[in-house]
């Protein structure tokens, strides 16, 4: 298993970035995707938009052509959300993009268009589902109608709702070419793992695509030296980059991507002008790298089918930055080194990635790695840095030190040096 989950996930691990795309038709009320849970909006309430929808701006090239400028290596994107909409020609459902003004498949073009680019292709999936007849409402945690009333003795049958979740999930599977990553979200309360009939749904996922991967929302517990089949290929922390990684309960690393917003939502909210700095988001992908694990960096396109201005202007700075220092992300991993106070390590064979995010003051000081420096470069022009042992240092038996002339970094963003280690 573990083995197995290995071979499934060395292309993720080395690809280290992608891009979530979060769309359907809560980007019309532009109130981010949980908009008829928070607002307790029935089905009715939100049929207007299911109307209307018609992203005459859709051209998924552009998007991939974001992606992969910003050097993005795959992309995961909602084929159906909480709220039920299917952007995909699903047989099962009439609550789908082909019966809007749309009148499409939406993601099918997303498909053709990202693997046109060479990236990879995952699709998001929502187990849970407010539109579905036989989705518990009345009670449940986070349905839109879980305390109206009008609710209470409404009759459902959840099996029913397994039988079309797993029907949705061989259509994607089945209709699409290959896809490489699957992400179900998520699991709460008593609904985890066999309520989703998970291994039975695991192995059709399995069946289909041998090669999938799949994230660990299902249930189970991915941290086990002897997982669940259901317990999923990665971890899939939110908000949050893990303070040391993960490791499983044996101590080893294992694959994790963390998923993130550039503001503050996932659909679109027309009034969250909150987005991070690139830098604060660059830093964020080495930080990731440092420990071991992916950045799914999120945007939201608008009702119109565009990417708001701001993503698209953070993709671009990101770009530039990766365009010189991506060999110090893609294929690398943990130096296993204490981080240093000065930025961060990240490590691929015997090149040791110096990533400077504070100038300080004087040389900059690596512990450890005394006579163990074959060759210093920056790594964006590949200019030779000086590594000797400045005069004022003597004393430090144990460190290297980088020496920059100024009082300046060359990258203010992340500076990246690149060490060749002796053996
Ligand atoms: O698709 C995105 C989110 O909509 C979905 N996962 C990402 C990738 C997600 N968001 N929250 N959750 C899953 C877990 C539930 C969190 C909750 Fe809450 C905390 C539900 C109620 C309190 C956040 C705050 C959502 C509603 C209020």
């Amino acid at each position: 298993m573990s083995t197995n989950r290995e071979k499934r996930t060395k292309w993720f691990m080395e690809a280290r970035f992608g891009m979530f795309i979060h769309w359907g038709l809560y980007a019309i009320p532009a109130r981010g995707e949980w908009v008829r849970s928070h607002e307790k909006m029935s089905i009715e309430e939100y049929q207007p938009f299911f109307e209307e929808f018609n992203p005459v701006n859709y051209e998924p090239h552009k998007w991939a052509k974001a992606a992969k400028e910003a050097g993005m290596q795959y992309a995961v994107m909602t084929t159906k959300h909480h709220d039920g909409f299917c952007l995909f020609d699903s047989k099962l459902t009439d609550y789908k993009a082909t019966n809007t003004p749309a009148g499409r498949d939406l993601i099918k073009e997303y498909v053709e268009a990202f693997r046109k680019e060479g990236l990879r292709v995952g699709f998001y999936y929502s187990l849970l589902d407010w539109h579905h007849d036989d989705y518990p409402a009345y009670g449940d945690r986070h349905h839109p109608m879980r305390d109206n009333e009008a609710y209470r003795y409404k009759k459902h049958d959840f099996s029913k709702y397994v039988d079309y979740l797993h029907g949705q999930v061989r259509e994607l599977l089945t209709n699409y070419g290959k896809i490489d990553i699957i992400w179900f979200d998520f699991s709460y309360d008593d609904k985890v793992g066999e309520t989703w009939r998970a291994t039975e749904l695991v192995k059709m996922v399995r069946s289909l695509q041998p090669d999938i991967i799949i994230d660990n929302r299902l249930g189970g517990n991915i941290k086990s030296v002897n997982p669940e089949i259901y317990a999923g290929d990665f971890a899939s922390p939110e908000q949050i980059i893990p303070p040391e990684g993960i490791l499983d309960e044996a101590g080893n690393p294992i694959p994790w991507e963390a998923c993130i917003t550039m503001n503050n939502h996932w659909g679109y909210c027309a009034d969250d002008k909150d987005f991070k700095t690139p830098k604060q988001l660059i830093r964020a992908l080495v930080e990731c790298v440092s420990k071991g694990g992916n950045l799914l960096l999120n945007v939201g396109p608008d009702a119109k089918g565009e990417i708001p201005e701001e993503s698209l202007q953070i993709l671009s700075e990101i770009g530039k930055w990766m365009r010189k220092n991506g060999d110090s992300i893609y294929g690398c991993g943990r130096a296993e080194l204490p981080k240093p106070e000065w930025g961060r390590y990240t490590k691929k064979g015997n090149k040791l990635y110096v990533h400077i995010f504070d100038r300080g003051i004087g040389p900059i000081s690596l512990k450890g790695l005394k006579g163990k420096i074959k060759k210093a470069r920056l790594l964006s022009d590949g200019s030779e840095v000086n590594v000797n042992e400045p005069w004022n240092a003597t004393e430090y038996k144990d460190y290297a030190f980088i020496n920059f002339a100024g009082s300046r970094l060359p990258d203010d963003i992340d500076t990246v040096v690149e060490l060749e280690l002796k053996n």
